[in-house]
């Protein structure tokens, strides 16, 4: 498909691709977020839209699962612009050869937006500039105009972002919505649920929130999977918010069974061992609340022992990631 064909963006928000189970999931996640995924390609084909990863495509930036990646290669077959967010970097915030992402770049299935390197083209028959920055690089106060095609008339700006960006709702932002010279919309990755909008001037910033639900928290019980329609038009931009089929909050989550315990005796201690047992979950998520809640009726250097432990055995888990948990 040629970009003269377009009819707007796809704005696909941290999708966190991983090949074993996270936190309290219960369901295969890694089939399902990278089903997700190809349901938002495949919309972003029959509605004509340029699909645009706003960064944290991967949970892990490295020694991700080879079986993912190749997936990942054949769904990436069409142009796909994107970022990469801190969850896609090691040594942030550089990318780097040891990153999975690199590769998806190196091999051309995704565009690593830059401020020196914008995605032009056009879109809904106006000419669109689609620049972005990826995680801890810097956003730029303008678009050039010598960097614009000024014979086929100003074009739209559109800027990606996966920044701290102080929006309602959300109070540890260091960036505030301001007004960018030449970009009429910025979308922002890195929070993972839907806030109100803010114009800043021209300028209309934007958090559509992730397409997976990753923590188990009443923030993710109430948000709705969604991707962010970006359609074009004549003198202007319309959004909508486009739900991905998924499954009730609760198929999806374990139930939160470690309640608060005023007991601190050892037999409250086991009986809570036990039921962490029964719901065993791929990288130990609920250990760690357990212990932290728990431990302080041990001696420091007993407690100290048995975290470190626990530590020990949870990046063991990490670290074999590669092997799908089911
Ligand atoms: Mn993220």
């Amino acid at each position: 498909m040629t970009d003269t064909a377009y009819a707007g963006l796809l704005v696909i928000g941290d999708p966190h691709l991983e090949g074993r189970q996270p936190g309290f999931r219960k369901d295969d996640y890694p089939e399902v977020i990278l089903g997700k995924l190809k349901w938002c390609l495949d919309y972003a084909v029959s509605y004509r839209l340029l699909p645009a990863i706003i960064g944290d495509l991967f949970d892990k930036p490295r020694d991700n699962a080879n079986w993912m990646l190749g997936r990942l290669f054949d769904l990436l077959a069409g142009e796909v612009i994107g970022l990469y967010g801190n969850h896609d970097v090691h040594y942030n915030p550089e990318l780097t050869e040891h990153d999975s992402f690199s590769l998806l770049v190196k091999a051309g299935r995704i565009k690593l937006l830059s401020a020196d390197s914008p995605w032009r083209g056009t879109i809904g028959g106006r000419p669109v500039v689609v620049g972005g920055s990826s995680y801890r690089q810097p956003i730029p106060s303008r678009i050039d105009p010598l960097e614009t095609n000024a014979a086929a008339g100003p074009p739209l700006g559109i800027w990606l972002t996966h920044h701290d960006i102080n929006m309602p709702g959300y109070d540890e932002g260091w960036i505030k919505p301001h007004e960018i010279d030449g970009v009429e919309l910025v979308v922002n990755g890195h929070i993972h649920r839907r806030l109100e909008s803010v114009q800043a001037g021209k300028t209309l910033w934007v958090t559509p929130g992730n397409i997976s639900r990753r923590a188990r928290s009443d923030a993710t019980r109430v948000h709705v999977p969604a991707v962010l329609q970006v359609e074009v038009t004549a003198d202007s931009f319309t959004l909508s918010h486009v739900t991905i089929r998924h499954q009730p909050y609760d198929e999806v989550f374990y139930e939160a069974v470690i309640a608060e315990t005023t007991d601190s005796s050892s037999s409250a201690f086991v009986t809570g061992l036990a039921e962490l047992q029964a719901r065993r979950t791929a990288s130990g998520a609920g250990l760690m609340e357990f212990l932290e809640r728990n431990l302080n009726q041990f001696e420091p250097p007993v407690a100290d022992e048995i975290m470190n432990l626990a530590m020990e055995v949870t990046a063991n888990v990490q670290s074999e990631n590669g092997n799908r948990v089911v």
